[in-house]
């Protein structure tokens, strides 16, 4: 049982071209549309591409890559920072409670931009039926206080991109003393089944 699952938490993807078109536009267009210059850096924020003029940036890799949907996470992940275990997302919509960071995700493209390397870990677990409570204000399901999560996966984004179910409890933690890991989370578009992702990348997975 924890096996079938732990083949679903995430796959590693050989996708150069993707991973540059982001990052060069990510100081120019992502971060400053995340999170504005007169803001507090926070660890995250989205991006909801449906309001972007047609010729952004963003907008046009959504358009190239057309299993990106219209909804990014920008990760900003401090040092010696660890989450709580979570699961991404409770309602479906960003518009139906002004505020949250962004929809129920069922799959993202976690992209690298700074910092990612071999001392930050996204562990998932399996945790018990009723142990999770759904948090409005910062639209995520959490790992209720004091109960039992077991580990069945993990990984370290690196250079490639990685696809992962953001619908597995999971948890990151930066160990770094001293620099913050950037990436960028891009929901998958919600037509894309796990089946249909592994299909179109096949001849990219990392084994
Ligand atoms: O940054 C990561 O590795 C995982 C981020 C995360 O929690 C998510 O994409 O849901
Ligand atoms: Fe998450």
């Amino acid at each position: 049982m924890n096996r079938d699952i732990s083949n679903k938490c995430f796959v590693e993807i050989f996708y150069p071209e993707l991973v540059k078109d982001t990052q060069k536009i990510f100081y120019n267009h992502i971060l400053p549309n995340a999170m504005p210059k007169n803001e507090r850096l926070r660890t995250l924020r989205y991006i909801i591409i449906d309001d972007l003029e047609n010729d952004n940036p963003i907008k046009i890799l959504t358009e190239k890559y057309i299993f990106l949907s219209k909804h990014l996470l920008v990760f900003s992940l401090p040092a010696q920072l660890c989450t709580a275990i979570h699961t991404d997302g409770i309602v479906d919509a960003v518009n139906t409670i002004h505020g949250l960071r962004g929809w129920r995700r069922n799959y993202s493209l976690n992209i690298p931009i700074k910092n990612c390397n071999d001392l930050c870990k996204t562990e998932f677990f399996t945790v018990e039926q009723g142990s999770m409570f759904n948090d409005i204000p910062t639209n995520t399901t959490w790992l209720k206080a004091g109960k039992p999560a077991e580990k069945i996966a993990e990984y370290c984004l690196r250079d490639n991109p990685i696809l992962m179910n953001p619908q597995i409890p999971h948890k990151i933690t930066n160990s770094s003393d001293d620099t913050r890991r950037m990436s960028v989370s891009w929901t998958i578009h919600p037509d894309w089944s796990w089946e249909r992702l592994i299909s179109y990348f096949q001849n990219r997975l990392v084994p």
